[in-house]
């Protein structure tokens, strides 16, 4: 047994597999971090290093209080994250404040938790919060057609919202809740953080324009596949937009009877009714 053999690891490890695959990190970009449960942690615990050197997070999260989390490192690739997970990801673990980390597994060539780290946090912290400890995982990615849309499409939550749930007819029921803008900011800092993490109380997905797009879930499968159902949805916007745009679309009541008929509320203000 290895703690590679653990399902939390292999179920991470996937997700910056397939992230990778479909093409949404390239370099170093984007980032995955899992909020560890405490089984989980008592499974892994017998590979922790001991005694390792406490760092600052950059911000406090008084809620997250000792929590371990698996994250992905800073500067390293997502495409190598699989062929050699020991040198690309890490565990680490909080402090009884929420102002420090350290790492207490992985990282063993070197390196540190994720530079959007202080954003991760965050969202985690009111996630955990709002959803009664069931959110567990936060992702960071890079897809193409959705950041090309934040050139394109008004920066605003309700428009963006509207034409990404009219590009398939099941989009609405996936994300009800839409998805949040955060207008262009420096990454990597408090600041942008505090954004994110203030929209990710109302939505589970937040679009960084120009720059890529944070979902959040129960498990991987399911945060996972909230990323790839939003940047399917911006790829046939991209598609319908560069084929001279809409000649038809789903009529406004259309959402509505989807809603009743799936017993799935979506945010009505999205609507013109
Ligand atoms: O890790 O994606 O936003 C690189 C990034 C920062
Ligand atoms: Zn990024």
């Amino acid at each position: 047994m290895s703690i590679l053999d653990e399902k939390f690891m292999k179920g991470f490890i996937g997700v910056c597999a397939e992230g990778y695959r479909k093409g949404w990190h390239e370099r170093n970009g984007g980032n995955l971090s899992y909020r560890m449960t405490a089984d989980e942690t008592a499974a892994a615990m017998p590979y922790f290093k001991a005694d390792t050197a406490w760092a600052s997070i950059g911000t406090e999260v008084p809620d997250l209080a000792w929590e371990y989390f698996l994250v992905t490192g800073s500067g390293k690739h997502m495409r190598n994250v699989p062929l050699e997970p020991q040198n690309n990801i890490c565990i680490i673990q909080l402090d009884g404040k929420g102002e420090n980390y350290r790492i207490v597994w992985g990282l063993e060539e070197g390196g540190r938790p994720t530079s959007e780290l202080p954003t991760h946090l965050m969202n985690h912290e009111i996630k955990k919060k709002l959803t009664q400890g069931k959110y567990r995982v936060i992702y960071h990615a890079h897809p193409g057609n959705l950041i090309a849309l934040t050139f394109v499409l008004p920066l605003d939550s309700k428009t963006f919202t509207h034409e990404l749930w009219e590009m398939a007819t099941e989009n609405p029921l996936v994300f009800p809740k839409g998805l949040a803008i955060v207008p262009w900011m420096v990454p990597g800092g408090r600041e942008i953080a505090v954004a994110t993490s203030k929209l990710m109380a109302d939505f589970d997905a937040a679009v960084w324009a120009h720059h890529g797009l944070f979902c959040s879930g129960a498990d991987f499968d399911e945060t996972f596949s909230l990323m790839d159902t939003i940047e399917k949805a911006a790829e046939i916007c991209v598609k319908v937009r560069s084929m001279g745009g809409k000649r038809q679309t789903i009529p406004e009541q259309g959402f509505v009877d989807l809603s009743k008929d799936f017993g799935i509320p979506i945010k009505e203000e999205i609507l013109d009714l």
